[in-house]
């Protein structure tokens, strides 16, 4: 049902011009397609002011084919119609006629007339600093908590907000909205004290966890990847795919400090697939989503010089060794890396490409190691590693396989092929559980259910369906590993702490669709049982 009701030139049955009778539901209505050049100036005269006369985006989000590509085309049409609560979209439904409506929807999901970008003016001009933190470790914060630590910083994408939780307590601290789609994880300094968040339409916020304030914000691309923030606290990096490029901020205020073309080898442009901080390293890692390309960029001011043929070619004569401080170096892979994890001490890259392949990559000797034996469509960037029976192994989940690969990483073969009810998305534990919780969230019919799996005999010994026939899905432990707090990802939804041992509820707080949630201390400390 998710098609818009009509296409580009094509008569459809009359309906035409008058205004719409509320909020009727896609597919039930047709109209008379309305001319591009009238859609055009009916989009400047209704939508431009907010999402901006180019569709770059403004106070709303950007209306592009790459941001609206996860939204279903009825759902763009019932938010023209109905707006969208809490947020300033008004609806529609009662000022234009189902034929603009329906036009309108189809003219904001094609490509403009002329191809967009995102200039270095255009990201400076966008950047903004709401306060000057004192970024000194006098500060403490300015709320009653028992661990600043154990703090929960909780994404909720029903409407576009963040919530703050005392992990002691469970009780909410804050709430504030966000940029539109935030997506990733969100990224912590050493201390704890800030974090990062990025949205698929380009905005990198900086918020204060102690003063509770937005620090600064930076529209760094039309559509981001990710970012990671240097374990020396000082920068943040975020990958784009529109433009195609790596954009490095100062971590304290987000200025931008310099822009990477990704280019590969032969010159040819490449989209980002993702950018994590090697903390053990001192560097970023990126992997090029279109090129075979594996790039580290070393944060640490003392990096060895590195020489042509193994490094892009930035300001720099063949020949003549670059400084190793903030320059890419290139590694050379057999095949793109679409989706990728590490292992604890950051030596080893574990990736595989959206075709099925999947190796290991050695950071420190710069080259492929092994092979992995994967099937379906593994999700590394999900995955987890941990300590069983004397053995370090890394877990992931596959986006449409309903199993969890167990790989031995003493000798990067599978262990196990560990059946759950449907695909999963995401994997969760901690060092203080013997258990790893993962949904089946990609599974119409399976989307309720936890699998916990006994790490030790890598067994499902249980499940849990904590609210039957929703989205039970994303879990994160507690500082001390001692509660799971499970995601129920509807909106309205609901964040439900589990007791980790007796896997009873122990208390549900009202969210609206939250996707993702992270525990300060077990990001910063790069904790073996969450994402980092
Ligand atoms: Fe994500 C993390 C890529 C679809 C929710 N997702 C990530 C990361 C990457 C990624 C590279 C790691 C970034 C980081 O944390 O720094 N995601 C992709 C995809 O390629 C994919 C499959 C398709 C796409 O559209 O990009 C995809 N992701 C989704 C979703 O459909 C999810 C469920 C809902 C949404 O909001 O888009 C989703 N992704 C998430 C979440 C994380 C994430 C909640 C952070 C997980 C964590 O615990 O760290």
């Amino acid at each position: 049902p998710a098609k818009s009701t009509v296409s580009p030139g094509v008569q459809a049955t009359p309906a035409l011009n008058k205004p719409a009778a509320g909020a009727a539901p896609a597919g039930t209505q047709t109209a008379v397609a309305i001319p591009d050049a009238r859609l055009a100036k009916l989009y400047q005269q209704q939508c431009a002011t907010c999402h901006g006369s180019e569709r770059l985006g403004a106070m709303g989000p950007a209306l592009l084919p790459e941001s609206l590509e996860r939204i279903k085309p009825a759902e763009v049409l019932r938010v023209i119609r109905q707006g969208r609560p809490a947020t300033q979209m008004v609806g529609y439904a009662d000022k234009l006629s189902e034929a603009e409506i329906q036009g309108l929807a189809r003219w904001v999901q094609q490509p403009p007339a002329k191809p967009v970008g995102w200039t270095d003016a255009e990201m400076r001009a966008s950047h903004r600093e709401f306060v000057k933190p004192d970024y000194s470790d006098k500060v403490k914060p300015a709320f009653k908590v028992n661990d600043p630590h154990n703090l929960f910083v909780v994404v909720e994408a029903g409407d576009h907000h963040v919530s703050v939780i005392d992990g002691d307590t469970f009780t909410p601290i804050t709430r504030f909205e966000s940029h539109f789609a935030l997506h990733g994880g969100p990224k912590f300094t050493p201390d704890g004290r800030f974090v990062y968040f990025a949205s698929r339409d380009g905005w990198v916020s900086q918020y204060d966890l102690y003063t509770l304030k937005k620090v600064a914000e930076i529209r760094v691309g039309i559509n981001t990847r990710n970012v990671a923030v240097s374990s020396d606290g000082k920068w943040v990096l975020a990958g784009n795919t529109l433009p195609q490029n790596l954009v490095l901020l100062d971590a304290q205020g987000l200025k931008p400090v310099r822009t990477y073309p990704v280019k590969d080898r032969e010159g040819k442009s490449s989209r980002v697939s993702a950018v994590y901080d090697a903390a053990p390293r001192n560097s970023f890692v990126v992997a090029l989503k279109d090129s075979p390309e594996l790039w580290s960029i070393s944060y640490d001011p003392k990096a060895e010089p590195f020489y042509a043929g193994f490094v892009h070619d930035y300001k720099m004569k063949e020949g003549i060794p670059t400084k190793g401080f903030l320059n890419p170096r290139v590694t050379p892979l057999q095949m793109v890396l679409d989706d990728f994890y590490f292992d604890p001490d950051y030596k080893y890259v574990m990736g595989a490409s959206r075709d099925g392949k999947a190796q290991v990559i050695s950071l420190v000797s710069r080259g492929k190691v092994a092979e992995l034996p994967l099937q379906g469509m593994p999700h590394l960037g999900s995955g987890i590693t941990f300590n069983a029976n004397g053995r370090l192994y890394m877990a992931s989940t596959n986006l449409n396989t309903p199993t969890i690969t167990v790989i031995d990483m003493q000798n990067w073969k599978v262990a196990k092929e560990i059946p759950i009810p449907g695909p999963g998305f995401f994997l969760r534990s901690h060092e203080e559980t013997p258990y790893a919780w993962v949904d089946s969230m990609m599974s119409p019919t399976a989307k309720d259910t936890i699998s916990i799996i006994d790490k030790r005999t890598l067994e499902v010994v249980r499940q849990l369906r904590l609210r039957p026939g929703k989205t039970n899905a994303h879990v994160e432990f507690t500082r001390d590993g001692r509660y799971a707090l499970v995601s129920i990802m509807e909106n309205p939804g609901e964040l439900i702490i589990v007791d980790a041992k007796t896997f009873q509820e122990v208390k549900a707080l009202p969210m609206s669709k939250p996707i993702g949630k992270y525990n300060v201390f077990n990001k910063v400390t790069r904790s073996e049982g969450t994402s980092h």
